[in-house]
């Protein structure tokens, strides 16, 4: 009795947490259909603080201005001096493209027809939890917790609805959970095995660098704030250069770009080492005190002579010698990554290969010179973790930990022990993000595994799920915006209700634990106490911030001693102190060709890039919105005039890109863009609202990197012919 008095009261708190924050009215101006919030009365225009929520480097802070319960302007915040007022053009118009758009879930939904088939008719939340908690108590009861999987990924980097309710939802269950590897998968690894951080040059520090590679990222598109500096940088004089195998947008800028074949970084980086060592042009006295295993590098990176690297990378061999001594000569030299070089076979030690030139040449010594790579190590130390991480204290903890990037085999693995019964997807799109998505759709359309989606849209992959929950949007909850990309830490506040029956992640998760019978505590504790805590920290990058600072100004620059020189005098945090050349477990960096049966290389003669050169889609999201699928157009394939010429392709002509994965079907591009015996279809399309019902992670192979489980989803051989 005592219990169920407590659920009522469980319950009873969820709903009123779920409206009580804001204290608006629902607008009249919204349809009916939208008015299920109403109840508020304030007519005063408010304004409120708010972050993007898209695993982005930039994290762009945006203020939001609301009457009558309704967004009436929304912008990005011009006080932030790096995200600078501008948003990119997928968010500008993010209030009706996500949460008012006529598509959007406001209700829970339950399956009524087949698997994939998108037919449901809605359920009431209650309901629906009960049911779904039945058949988890009887799922634990027959197969054990670990045969229920947690599928939450990335879709919201803001921390509190990312991970933090369901964290403890799952190590209260001692379930199996994903391990995060299709982005920095290889490249996190990696770097932490030379530098033993991921954290190098400042973001604004670049301003500072006389010779900047942009190697394999296209900050024009992808990190669009980082670009003035480079512009800057650019006039006062420094050269910019890409290293692409695809002339990305960025590329197109360049002083010089540089394109080589994918996948041959390592390749590449061991060459530039090696012209370095051979004509002088390391700095001995950084290397002597600062790194471990220069003797080897020394040795091993003879065989990467610059006939040899050329032949593997397809450059001329001048081009490899300039390049390695204009790096050398760069007073200082910069090299900037993101994920460009990690999603092939050899991402890892591609990455390992790169992140070591800068101690070559003592790059570090001088602002602005070294490697910039990701800043979320910041907010690691600064923000307080104890409630963010509370889930790590637990007394229980996740069982299992299984690699996304095969979330196809692993639904298909019967042999699995326990095989997966349940999943539970959120923040995430599988069917479209996670690379051999026929075999993951094999996987969903099976009738004895529970799949339950938390989403914003009827997505690809919650067409797959036997129950739908309706997500809010980053305007309807807390949360904080730390970023990967930059230094700035930012609060969301909630600006409007939670349109319809639409809840936070974290309480779905909250209703789910209650129906569970986990009684912890923990998991009473609202969202905004969550995120009261996070900012309750004495580091020192967080002095003279709180709580009560964030709400007032919703961002902050953290508090980071200047000038940033984390290596100038070595300092780095791998086990030896040193920049570690050689690895204890993995030696040095090498090329790897990829293996591919002859049958596979005769079938399938081209490489398929899917990259995600598209302006309006971000990763598989916003791909369903009207007119930013009007400014991408229709899914294409961009093909050298070599390739199109042997296969008697126009510009314009109807193609189907095939393997033994899948088929897509799309529109010729003749370009030069490409090297001839590779081709590139932009990624983040959505099957069903493209021509065929197929696109780019239907044919990608789920083959793991050489370090860190991550995806290798360039590797990926086709061949393409005329419809
Ligand atoms: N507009 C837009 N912006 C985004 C995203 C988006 O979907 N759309 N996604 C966000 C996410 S999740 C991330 S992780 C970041 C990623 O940001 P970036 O790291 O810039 O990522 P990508 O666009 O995947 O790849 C960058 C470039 O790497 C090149 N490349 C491919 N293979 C190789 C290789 O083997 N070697 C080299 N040197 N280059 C290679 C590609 O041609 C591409 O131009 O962008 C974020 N920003
Ligand atoms: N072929 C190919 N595949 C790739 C890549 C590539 O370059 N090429 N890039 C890879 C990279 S770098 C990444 S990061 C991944 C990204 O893979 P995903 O994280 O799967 O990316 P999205 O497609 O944006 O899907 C995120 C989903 O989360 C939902 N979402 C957003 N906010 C919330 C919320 O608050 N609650 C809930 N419940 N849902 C929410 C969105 O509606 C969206 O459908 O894709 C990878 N896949
Ligand atoms: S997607 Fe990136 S650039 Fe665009 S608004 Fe969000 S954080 Fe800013
Ligand atoms: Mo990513």
């Amino acid at each position: 009795m005592k219990k169920k008095e407590k659920k009522i009261n469980r319950r009873q708190f969820v709903k009123q947490t779920t409206k009580g924050f804001v204290g608006v009215h629902m607008a009249s101006i919204l349809p009916a259909s939208l008015l299920a919030a109403s109840g508020f009365t304030s007519a005063e225009a408010s304004s409120f603080h708010g972050v993007c929520y898209h695993d982005c480097p930039d994290s762009c802070s945006w203020v939001v201005k609301v009457q009558k319960g309704k967004v009436i302007s929304f912008g990005g915040d011009k006080a932030n001096p790096f995200t600078a007022g501008k948003l990119c053009g997928k968010m500008d118009t993010f209030p009706q493209d996500i949460t008012y758009h006529s598509d959007r879930l406001l209700t829970p939904m339950k399956r009524v027809g087949k698997k994939g088939e998108g037919k449901f008719e809605p359920i009431s939340w209650e309901k629906a939890i009960q049911e779904i908690g039945n058949q988890l108590k009887e799922t634990i009861k027959r197969h054990g917790s670990e045969s229920i999987l947690s599928h939450g990924y990335m879709g919201t980097q803001s921390l509190v609805q990312k991970s933090v309710m369901s964290s403890r939802f799952f190590a209260r269950m001692e379930a199996s959970v994903i391990s995060h590897t299709i982005c920095g998968g290889a490249v996190i690894p990696a770097n932490f095995q030379v530098n033993g951080t991921v954290m190098g040059v400042l973001p604004e520090d670049m301003v500072h660098s006389r010779y900047i590679i942009l190697w394999g990222t296209n900050t024009k598109n992808s990190n669009i704030h980082q670009w003035p500096y480079v512009l800057k940088a650019r006039k006062s004089g420094a050269k910019i250069i890409v290293i692409d195998p695809f002339v990305s947008a960025t590329a197109k800028e360049a002083d010089w770009h540089i394109q080589p074949l994918p996948g041959t970084d390592v390749a590449l980086a061991m060459g530039m080492i090696n012209i370095m060592i051979d004509e002088g042009l390391v700095d001995q006295d950084y290397i002597d005190n600062y790194t471990l295993g220069y003797k080897d590098l020394k040795e091993h990176v003879k065989s990467y002579d610059p006939k040899s690297v050329s032949d593997i990378c397809g450059l001329q061999e001048e081009d490899i010698i300039q390049l390695a001594r204009e790096y050398a000569n760069g007073e200082p030299s910069l090299i900037r990554i993101l994920v460009g070089i990690e999603h092939n076979y050899n991402g890892g030690d591609g990455t390992r290969a790169v992140a070591i030139l800068p101690s070559l040449t003592g790059a570090w010594r001088k602002l602005g010179g070294g490697l910039m790579h990701l800043t979320f190590e910041m907010g690691g130390r600064a923000l307080n973790w104890e409630r963010l991480s509370y889930h790590r204290q637990m007394p229980t903890q996740p069982k299992r930990k299984l690699n996304m990037v095969q979330i196809g085999q692993i639904l298909n693995n019967a042999d699995l022990n326990p095989a997966i019964k349940s999943i539970f997807i959120f923040n995430s799109n599988p069917m479209v993000t996670t690379p051999n998505a026929n075999l993951t759709k094999k996987g969903l359309e099976r009738e004895d595994l529970l799949t339950v989606v938390l989403e914003h849209f009827m997505t690809e992959t919650a067409k797959y799920a036997d129950y739908v929950f309706p997500a809010t949007t980053q305007l309807e909850h807390w949360d904080i915006g730390d970023s990967w990309g930059q230094v700035y830490i930012n609060i969301n506040q909630p600006a409007i209700a939670p349109l319809g029956e639409a809840k936070s992640n974290s309480e779905f998760f909250r209703l789910m634990a209650l129906e569970m019978n986990y009684t912890e505590e923990c998991f009473e504790e609202s969202d905004k106490d969550i995120v009261k805590s996070a900012f309750d920290s004495d580091h020192p990058y967080l002095e003279g911030i709180d709580f009560d600072y964030m709400q007032k100004h919703g961002w902050a620059r953290y508090k980071i001693p200047e000038p940033f020189l984390p290596h100038a005098d070595g300092n780095f945090e791998t086990a030896s102190g040193k920049c570690e050349f050689i690895s204890p477990s993995r030696g040095l960096p090498k090329y790897k060709e990829v293996s591919y049966t002859n049958e596979e290389k005769a079938k399938y003669p081209l490489q398929l890039l899917t990259i995600k050169n598209t302006k309006g889609f971000h990763n598989s999201s916003h791909a369903n919105i009207k007119h930013l699928q009007q400014k991408e157009g229709r899914l294409r394939l961009d093909i050298h005039p070599e390739d199109s010429n042997a296969r008697n392709i126009q510009n314009g002509d109807e193609l189907m890109v095939f393997n033994q994965r899948g088929k897509v079907l799309l529109k010729a591009k003749v370009t030069k863009r490409t090297r001839p015996g590779v081709i590139c279809m932009p990624h983040g399309f959505w099957p069903s609202l493209t021509k065929g019902g197929q696109v780019s992670n239907n044919l990608t192979d789920d083959r793991l990197t050489d370090i860190g489980g991550g995806a290798a989803l360039q590797d990926c051989r086709v061949q393409v012919t005329k419809t």
